[in-house]
């Protein structure tokens, strides 16, 4: 098998509230057409990708929150969407809120993405780790950040599948910006990684510093890159989505930390590039050679509790 594979980062913009599942299904299968009629083998979309980021808003009732949520995937809605990747041959990954039921019948919600292959199987789950954001609602912010609220810490660890020729992890906007979720990925030698994400340009604690939203973004995943030896596609829902802008940006890096190509727009784009998982080897056999250059015994402290 080639160790080349063409990726396609699909960035969405913004998803109104109102806006249906099936309308999001229908853009998102325009952009695998597109990504497809580019040679693309695989195509990677954001976080939360099938609705608005409802995070941003304080709701009480269950019923309204679950309203996000998917109990099913595939569903009927977005069925559409493994049977384009089927007719097509592509792999895909995507972010959904997933509402489960674990062993003991308990009701169980995630912040998960998963990656789809070109028969329309789960390759590779992924329940997102660091939540960022607060739990109760905080009425001195212009809009809410409820991850914490919505969402419980997912339970899957960080895997990495072998699949498509290579070896592939995943992680969800917040978790890039942690040195912790790139090294651990590493440490099991992932060639790949792919994530999504949405990020206002505002940050309310620190709005001083939401002129560097796009660079902390870069910064992150080319740094994660770089210090791993693995590509990276990071991919956003970006715009002004109900009175919120959402950082654009997103990007395919090469293993060596360059952006290889990044959108220029804020709303559904394509890039592709064809991607040689084999210059992992430049970077992992030699500068990040963890086995000749680690030092494990002098860590302790990162894995011990703040
Ligand atoms: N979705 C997500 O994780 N967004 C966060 C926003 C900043 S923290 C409120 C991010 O890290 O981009």
């Amino acid at each position: 098998m080639s160790r080349n594979l063409v990726i396609a980062a699909a960035q969405l913009g913004p998803i109104p509230r109102a806006e249906s599942r099936s309308s999001v299904v229908i853009r998102m299968m325009q952009l695998m057409e597109k990504a497809a009629s580019r040679g693309a083998e695989l195509v990677v979309f954001p976080e939360l990708a099938l609705t608005t980021f409802f995070p941003r808003w304080y709701l009480q009732d269950q019923k309204d929150i679950d309203a996000f949520f998917e109990t099913q995937m595939p569903s009927e809605e977005t069925q559409p969407l493994f049977e384009a990747a089927i007719r097509l041959g592509l792999s895909f990954s995507f972010g959904y809120a997933e509402k489960t039921q674990d062993a003991k019948g308990e009701t169980r919600r995630f912040n998960t993405s998963v990656l789809v292959g070109p028969s329309g199987e789960v390759l590779l789950k992924y329940r997102k780790i660091h939540l960022p954001g607060h739990s109760d609602h905080e009425i001195w912010r212009p809009f809410q950040h409820l991850e914490k609220r919505y969402f419980e810490v997912g339970d899957l660890g960080f895997p990495v599948a072998e699949a498509l020729g290579g070896r592939i992890g995943m992680c969800i906007c917040n978790d890039r910006r942690w040195p912790e979720t790139f090294r651990i990925l590493g440490l099991q030698r992932a060639e790949l990684v792919l994530l999504g994400y949405n990020t206002p340009v505002h940050y309310p604690p620190a709005p001083d510093h939401d002129h560097l939203q796009d660079f902390h973004n870069h910064l992150s995943m080319q740094a994660g890159a770089y210090q791993n030896g693995a590509w990276v596609v990071g991919v956003a829902k970006a715009g002004h989505e109900e009175g919120c802008d959402l950082i654009g940006g997103s990007c395919i890096i090469a293993p060596t930390g360059e952006i290889a190509a990044k959108c220029v727009t804020l709303g559904d784009e394509v890039i592709v590039v064809e991607c040689d998982l084999d210059r992992c080897r430049e970077i992992q056999d030699n500068i990040f050679n963890f086995a000749a250059h680690r030092q494990p015994d002098q860590y302790g402290l990162l894995v011990e509790k703040a």
